[in-house]
């Protein structure tokens, strides 16, 4: 489809679900085969296996919260989201959380909390949480708003009600802003999306907060500036091994080590790989790239499926996939709903 076409946003929500639901299987794992991988997504196709449903974990459920408030509240209010994160988590404990944010849950369900931005300023001795959790439902805030500025500022404020460091809200702004260039098509000149993406985060980073933040955990001054060049590195080079994306990128929990890389994995699957069976789609082969990186696969295929499906449209993504993974029909339905917001705005 166009820019900004139905098909893109219910990709895109879709994909997410689809990634943390796939990816569920290997998160942690220190490395992948990429045989396991395709034996696990084969098993989708293949409904006489009967292996139920997959779960998703807290990527999803923290993303659905996003969704259903900025539907409901027509916008973003901090509060509300506050709330459904608090009853979520208080309903369904189990899905995965990170050990720390599970701290700032359990004090944003207080009814006697009068600044829903206090609990995640009080982890890690005050210097807040670097994870992904803020990145990894970061999405929605692209599919909620067409002006890219109230996308940042959503993400950012969004983020931070759990991720008070700026190398992880700052995480959630880059997400949002690949999701919302991806939406309107700007993959189609992958250099130019990259430089796009350089030039915003250029900004998002050029302050105290994020100077400070990245002198005292000892990264570059502008820590995911640096992160994209390395992407654009690694897009130029004709072969890259996974212990190569691994070893630049990154695989882990924290969104610096985890947010490019899912932008990566899906630049690298816009051709047929080698490693990737030939019959699948570019879709298919993000999702499946994503998980062969090991660590924290649910999360940078979560991450990875929604900007590739903002790009390449629901019909990229299989059937038996959605019907495989726990809350992807409502995702399909909820996609519709969030576009109808965007064009209000
Ligand atoms: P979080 O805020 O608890 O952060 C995740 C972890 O990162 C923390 O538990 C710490 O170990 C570490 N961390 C974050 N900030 C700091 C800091 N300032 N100083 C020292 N350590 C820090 O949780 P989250 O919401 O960011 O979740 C991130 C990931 O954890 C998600 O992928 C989620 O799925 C979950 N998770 C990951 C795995 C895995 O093996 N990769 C397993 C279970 C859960
Ligand atoms: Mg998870
Ligand atoms: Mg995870």
């Amino acid at each position: 489809g166009g820019p900004s076409s139905l098909s893109r946003f219910r990709g895109a929500l879709v994909a997410a679900v689809l990634g943390d639901c796939v990816g569920g299987e290997f998160e942690g794992a220190e490395e992948v085969p990429m045989e396991s991988v395709l034996q696990h997504l084969s098993n989708l196709d293949d409904e006489t296996k009967g292996n139920g449903i997959l779960e998703y974990s807290d990527d999803t459920a923290m993303a659905r919260c996003v969704v259903q408030s900025l539907l409901t509240r027509a916008g973003f209010d901090e509060q509300d989201m506050a709330r459904r994160f608090a009853k979520e988590y208080s309903m369904s404990p189990g899905r995965g959380y990170g050990s720390g944010v599970i701290q700032v849950l359990k004090k944003l369900s207080s009814p006697h909390l009068s600044d829903v931005y206090q609990p995640a300023k009080d982890q890690f001795n005050g210097r807040g949480s670097f994870g992904n959790g803020g990145a990894m439902r970061a999405a929605p805030f692209a599919l909620a708003f067409p002006d890219p500025a109230d996308v940042k500022r959503c993400a950012r404020q969004g983020a931070m009600l759990t991720h008070s460091c700026s190398l992880g809200y700052n995480g959630a702004v880059l997400q949002a802003l690949a999701v919302h260039l991806s939406l309107q098509g700007a993959i189609d000149k992958p250099q130019q999306f990259m430089s796009r993406l350089i030039t915003e985060m250029e900004v998002v980073e050029g302050n105290e907060e994020t100077r400070n933040d990245a002198r005292i955990l000892k990264e570059a001054e502008k820590p995911f500036c640096e992160r994209l060049h390395r992407v654009r590195d690694l897009m130029d080079r004709s072969k890259v091994s996974i212990e190569e994306v691994i070893s630049e990128l990154g695989n882990g929990i924290a969104a610096l080590h985890s947010v490019p890389t899912a932008i990566f994995c899906v630049l690298h699957c816009l051709q047929p790989r080698e490693c990737l069976p030939a019959n699948y789609g570019g879709l298919e082969r993000t999702i499946a790239y994503s998980l062969a990186l090991g660590g924290d696969t649910d999360t940078i295929a979560c991450m990875a499926g929604a900007i590739a499906g903002a790009h390449y449209g629901i019909e990229a993504v299989p059937q038996s996939w959605i019907r495989c993974c726990e809350g992807a029909e409502d995702a399909d339905m909820n996609a519709g709903r969030l576009q109808m917001l965007y064009r209000r705005s």
